[in-house]
C-alpha cells in the first residue's frame, strides 16, 4: 500500500498530481499535527523532516520530483513513463531541469510575493529570482514550439514535473505574455482531470 505524506499547502500536491495520473491507489497523511515532521518516526522515512514523502510497502522515498518518476516508473503506462530509452532519459533531463534551474526561482518569487507576511517581503530579492526565471522561461518556450508536450504530442512525467514546478510562476505573478507556448501548454496540464482530482 502507497501512502503519501504531506498536505496539498506543501509539494506533496504534485505527488498526488502523479498518483491521480497513473490511477494508483493510495492513503494520504496530512502531517496536520503541529510537528508532525519532526517526529522520530517520521523522521526515519525522511531524515529532512519535510513534506512530501512516500511509502510504498518497505521503500521509503524523499523528494516530491524522485518520488513522481518512481510513481510513473512502477505504476505509469506509456507514454506516461515513456517506452523507449531516450525518451524515459529525456524525462529525467527535464525532471532534473525544473528542480535546479526553475524551482529555486520560481519558489523564490513567490515566497517573496506571497508567503511571506507583507512586512518581510524583498522587493528586490523578488524581482532578482523574475530576472533569473526569464531565460529558462524562454528555454521551456522554445522548448514547446510546435509541439503539445515537451517529448511530442503526449503528456508524460515530463511535463507533470515540469509544471508542478513552474506553475507557482502564476501566483508570484510572473508575466506570462512573453512565453506563450509555455502559458498554454500549462493551462492544458492543470486542465488535466488528474490535476482537478489531487487538488480535492
Ligand atoms: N526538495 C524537497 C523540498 C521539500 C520541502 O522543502 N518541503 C517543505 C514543504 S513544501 C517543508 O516540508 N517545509 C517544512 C520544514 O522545512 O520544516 C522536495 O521537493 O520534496
Amino acid at each position: 500500500m502507497i501512502t503519501l505524506y504531506g498536505s496539498n499547502r506543501s509539494r506533496a500536491s504534485r505527488c498526488a498530481w502523479a498518483l491521480e495520473e497513473v490511477g494508483a491507489k493510495y492513503e494520504r497523511n496530512m502531517m496536520a499535527e503541529p510537528g508532525a515532521l519532526k517526529t522520530p518516526d517520521f523522521m526515519k522515512i525522511n531524515p529532512n523532516g519535510k513534506a512530501p514523502a512516500m511509502t510504498d510497502g518497505d521503500v521509503n522515498l524523499f523528494e516530491s520530483l524522485a518520488i513522481n518518476l518512481y510513481v510513473a516508473k512502477n505504476y505509469g503506462k506509456a507514454p506516461f513513463w515513456p517506452a523507449n530509452k531516450a525518451d524515459q532519459a529525456k524525462a529525467e533531463v527535464w525532471t532534473l531541469w525544473a528542480a535546479t534551474e526553475a524551482e529555486p526561482r520560481a519558489i523564490g518569487m513567490l515566497v517573496e510575493r506571497v508567503f511571506k507576511p507583507e512586512d518581510k517581503r524583498d522587493p528586490a530579492k523578488a524581482a532578482a529570482f523574475e530576472e533569473e526565471l526569464k531565460p529558462r522561461m524562454a528555454v521551456l518556450n522554445d522548448a514547446l514550439a510546435g509541439k503539445d508536450n515537451l517529448l511530442g504530442k503526449d503528456f508524460t512525467i515530463a511535463d507533470l514535473n515540469v509544471a508542478a514546478v513552474v506553475a507557482a510562476a502564476v501566483p508570484a505573478k510572473f508575466d506570462m505574455g512573453p512565453y506563450p507556448n509555455v502559458d498554454r501548454w500549462l493551462k492544458a496540464a492543470t486542465s488535466r482531470p488528474a490535476f482537478t482530482k489531487s487538488r480535492q
